[in-house]
């Protein structure tokens, strides 16, 4: 907080002229927050929006400055004010120690092969309490440009695994921005609810199977960092013969449930081998992500 304050702080002295910085307690449904507004009448928001992407900066520390902020923060909105200036508010909230994990009955595996040096996908796992977030990520193109729009991605997934899908693609379209831009797609798992909420953005693959059938997610066009829309949310049971398999578009998508069938037996880490093997290209960075229930 005190990075953030001090960030926005310098800003505010070094690129409009002087303003305010408010900060406020948050309590909203059982949880406590800290909040910082900043409010200044400067030359406006244009560049200061791409400003948020790490290391892009027009003078001097504001870009490292801003996207220091979007990272260390929870939620961050930027917008215009209308008496001309900008309007920035950022929020924290207080967490609880991260839960332990409770008996996870889920089997990760992921496997990447990039086309040259430098991969242009990643991929994300985490696990707590009862819940899993994954996903896969794709920098636009391919080498060191798409490798570092992809990091940024996920450095800012990692750092904010807890929170609701829909606010880590925001927060991943502002740290993006000057980037490449990124595609991705994230599953998030409550296995004491038995279901999984898929989010995606851009041509990352999520194919849900069970029973011998794909589930159907929805999917919006667009790059994160260059004005994506928001993700659509489906929400999906997860049983114990269900499985995961989110790839990006250096593997082809040209199979169906029926091919699964030989892969069922495998774990995750040896199936997703298996998918990239058999379904990869040579021609861009490809990836594979497979979850599916632990082999008792
Ligand atoms: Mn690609």
């Amino acid at each position: 907080m005190v990075l953030v304050a001090s960030e926005l702080a310098t800003n505010l002295v070094k690129y409009a002229g002087g303003g305010r910085l408010i900060f406020s307690t948050l309590h909203e449904a059982g949880r406590k927050g800290l909040q910082i507004e900043s409010l200044d009448e400067g030359p406006g928001i244009a560049d200061l929006r791409k400003s948020v992407c790490d290391g892009y900066s027009t003078a001097g520390s504001l870009g490292v400055g801003l996207g220091a902020v979007n990272r260390l923060m929870d939620e961050l909105k930027i917008r215009a004010r209308a008496k001309g200036g900008m309007k920035l508010v950022c929020r924290k909230w207080l967490r609880e120690a991260v839960l332990p994990l409770v008996n996870s009955p889920l089997d990760f595996g992921a496997a990447s092969r990039a086309k040259a040096e430098d991969n242009g996908d990643d991929f994300v796992i985490k696990q707590w309490g009862a819940h899993a977030l994954v996903g896969v990520i794709d920098g636009c193109g391919h080498g060191t440009l798409a490798h570092r729009a992809a990091r940024i991605a996920r450095h800012y997934v990692e750092g904010h695994f807890d929170r609701p899908l829909g606010e880590i693609f925001s927060g991943v379209e502002l740290a993006c921005q000057g980037s490449r831009g990124v595609v991705m797609a994230l599953l998030r798992f409550n296995w004491m609810q038995g279901e999984v909420i898929a989010a995606s953005v851009g041509n990352v693959e999520v194919r849900i199977f069970d029973a011998g059938q794909s589930l159907p997610v929805r999917v919006r066009r667009g790059i994160l960092g260059v004005h994506a829309p928001r993700p659509l949310l489906t929400t999906l049971p997860w049983t114990r013969t269900s499985m995961a398999v989110l790839f990006s578009d250096g593997v082809s998508s040209r199979w169906g449930p029926e091919e699964v069938v030989p892969w069922a037996g495998l774990k995750a880490d040896a199936m997703a081998q298996a998918v990239l093997r058999a379904r990869g290209k040579t021609s861009d960075d490809a990836t594979v992500l497979v979850v599916k229930q632990k082999i008792p």
